[in-house]
């Protein structure tokens, strides 16, 4: 298993794939038929782009405060990758080609990011649950609903992903105590881009690795090269298998970088070094994956070009699908939390209508 060999108290960190695409372990190369390695990079390139639209439009004023992906493509797509389409996803903010993998529509991630809370209605049948800005409060969740699956044996594996930084939270602890004590089907992977805001993964705990944490709750945990789509991937599916087996969780630290600001509010020169920048840079997800891509004779450069300008034009015509679609109204703030909206709600609603009528007089 590989939980055992690459116990995180050793230190030794999951990799299929080097710095420059390479395959280290050939042995655990996963048996990904072509047509699904050429849809995983497609999603990967389309992450890229929509993020860096979703930037810049918000720089024009045209969408809100915004959290960048680049860098951070594999960790959330390896794992999206090994997860049935009936499994769960449970995302926190920061997942966007594990989404797109999903089959969340672009549509939707661009409205929410836009404000419009109609974006976070995904379409019937794709089991991903909305964004989740407080940090961490999608964990306990995320434990409910996988125990409420084993409880149905409905068979279903929950797939969540928190941050660094949510490790220091409550709810962090709360959820995988749960977990470990229930045997839930869960998954958890933690994004380790080495930053919340500005505190470093050095201030969020004392333990050499996040993945050892997985012990203290009784069950297993693994460290994984979080920028390589394939480690990613085994070690989700191995996870995936003990779920669905009635094993219980496991944790997955995905070792990577968030290359962007945290947010488009951050400017993240003030706190980290020029240096740490560039040799993250030369780990970029997908350059790995694109030398990978190519020396399995699965692409070349006219095939790249062909798929970034096709992502180009489709996150063209996604912009202008969300910036098409109606403005949301003063109801839509107060009406998501329920099915039916409870008096408290009704009231504060009204009493929001009356301000607003009272500021334009
Ligand atoms: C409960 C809570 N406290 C504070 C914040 C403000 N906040 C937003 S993101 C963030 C840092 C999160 O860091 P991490 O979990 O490592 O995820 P990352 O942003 O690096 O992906 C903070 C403190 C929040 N959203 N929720």
């Amino acid at each position: 298993m590989l939980t055992d060999e690459y116990d995180p108290h050793g230190g030794r960190m999951l990799q299929v794939l080097d710095q420059s695409g390479q395959v280290v372990r050939p042995e655990l190369e996963p048996k990904l038929d072509n047509a699904k390695l050429q849809r995983a990079y497609r999603t990967m390139v389309l992450s890229r782009v929509v993020d860096e639209k979703a930037i810049i439009m918000q720089r024009q004023g045209r969408l809100g405060a915004y959290p960048p992906n680049r860098g951070q493509e594999a960790a959330s797509l390896g794992p999206a990758m090994a997860t049935e389409t009936d499994d769960w996803m449970v995302w926190a903010f920061r997942e966007l080609a594990g989404l797109l993998w999903k089959g969340v529509p672009m549509l939707n991630y661009l409205l929410y990011w836009m404000g419009n809370e109609e974006g976070s209605r995904y379409p019937e049948g794709v089991n991903v649950t909305p964004a989740a800005i407080p940090v961490a409060s999608q964990l306990p969740i995320a434990v409910g609903i996988a125990y409420a699956s084993a409880l149905r044996r409905e068979g279903k594996v929950v797939l969540s992903f928190c941050g660094d930084g949510a490790t220091s939270e409550g709810e962090f602890h709360e959820a995988l105590n749960n977990a470990g004590v229930f045997r839930t089907p869960n998954i958890f992977v933690i994004q380790n881009n080495q930053w919340a805001i500005s505190v470093p993964r050095s201030r969020q705990t004392a333990a050499p690795t996040l993945a050892q944490k997985a012990c203290a709750y009784g069950f297993k945990g693994i460290l994984v090269d979080g920028n390589d789509l394939l480690a990613m991937y085994i070690a989700t599916q191995e996870a995936a298998e003990r779920a669905r087996k009635g094993e219980g969780p496991t944790l997955i630290e995905a070792y990577t970088y968030r290359l962007g600001n945290h947010t488009t509010s951050d400017d993240a020169r003030k706190y980290r070094e020029e240096q740490e920048l560039r040799e993250w840079e030369l780990r970029d997800p997908l350059v790995r994956m694109k030398a990978y891509m190519v020396a399995k004779g699965l692409l070349d450069e006219s095939g790249d070009e062909a798929i970034w300008n096709e992502a180009r034009a489709a996150t063209e015509k996604g912009v202008e699908e969300a910036e098409g679609f109606p403005a949301p109204t003063l109801e839509d703030a107060f009406k998501f939390t329920y099915a039916e909206m409870p008096p408290s709600l009704r009231t504060e609603m009204e009493r929001l209508r009356d301000d607003l009528k009272e500021g334009e007089r």
